[in-house]
């Protein structure tokens, strides 16, 4: 994306602004609260189809995310196929048993407890979608130089926060899945060794009997998450 024909900077006017009053701000504010304070990540999805333009919007959406240098320094890899969904489920399987057989340590496994997971990943086939977030470590130009990223975990973390945002909004639930070590997405999609998967959303409606833990329930107040400085 980066360019290297475009070095200069070059201001355009603001395109777009939202200029509300405020009594309007706040209900804003207040709404957008209540649609993500409704999000919950779900382990259990029904078999309901989920259209590709709601997958393909919403990773738009991802894509507007602000990164280091403008170089959004991210690809994501949507999957529907049920064969390599199942692939997937198979690979990630065999690392999450070496993780909860011990690989994890004991504080770890602990920590997950009141979570309820396993190494058992059901929703990996079940998912309408996987989509897989992959961060690219450097850019590469069409001729194969390479060009540096700026601030890539910042950068692919909050273009994941607006995909994650995105998908609520439409209405649909998902999985942040982390198994760990990742490295066998690459192989099984093809994506370059530049670049490093961080994440599998497993997206889709949330099965009718799903369940999360009542842990996950439990949020810290504001004012342990805000400190004002001012008025
Ligand atoms: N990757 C494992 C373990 C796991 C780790 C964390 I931190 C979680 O919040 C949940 C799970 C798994 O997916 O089971």
């Amino acid at each position: 994306m980066f360019s290297r024909d475009k070095l200069s900077y070059d201001p355009v006017a603001l395109p777009d602004r939202l200029d509300y009053e405020d009594p309007r701000m706040l209900a804003e504010a207040q709404a957008f609260f209540d649609q993500m304070a409704r999000r919950h990540t779900v382990r259990d999805f029904s078999r309901r189809p989920v259209p590709r333009e709601v997958i393909e919007t919403s990773i738009r959406t991802a894509g507007r995310a602000p990164s280091g240098a403008n170089h959004q320094p991210w690809h994501f890899v949507a999957i529907s196929d049920p064969a390599m969904k199942s692939r997937i489920r198979a690979e990630a399987e065999e690392e999450e048993r070496r993780f909860y057989a011990g690989g994890a340590g004991d504080e770890w496994i602990k920590a997950l407890e009141p979570i309820g997971t396993n190494a058992e990943k059901p929703h990996l086939e079940q998912a309408p979608w996987l989509i897989v977030v992959f961060a690219q470590r450097y850019g590469e130009f069409a001729d194969g130089t390479r060009y540096k990223n700026y601030y890539v975990p910042e950068s692919v973390g909050i273009a994941s926060g607006f995909l994650i945002a995105a998908l609520h909004h439409a209405g649909l639930s998902m999985l942040t899945h982390t198994p760990n070590p990742m490295k066998f997405l690459n192989g099984a999609l093809g994506r370059p060794v530049s670049e490093k998967p961080i994440m599998i959303l497993a997206v889709g409606h949330a099965a009718e009997d799903a369940e999360v833990p009542s842990v996950a329930m439990m949020k810290k107040p504001l004012d342990e998450i805000l400190t004002v400085v001012g008025d």
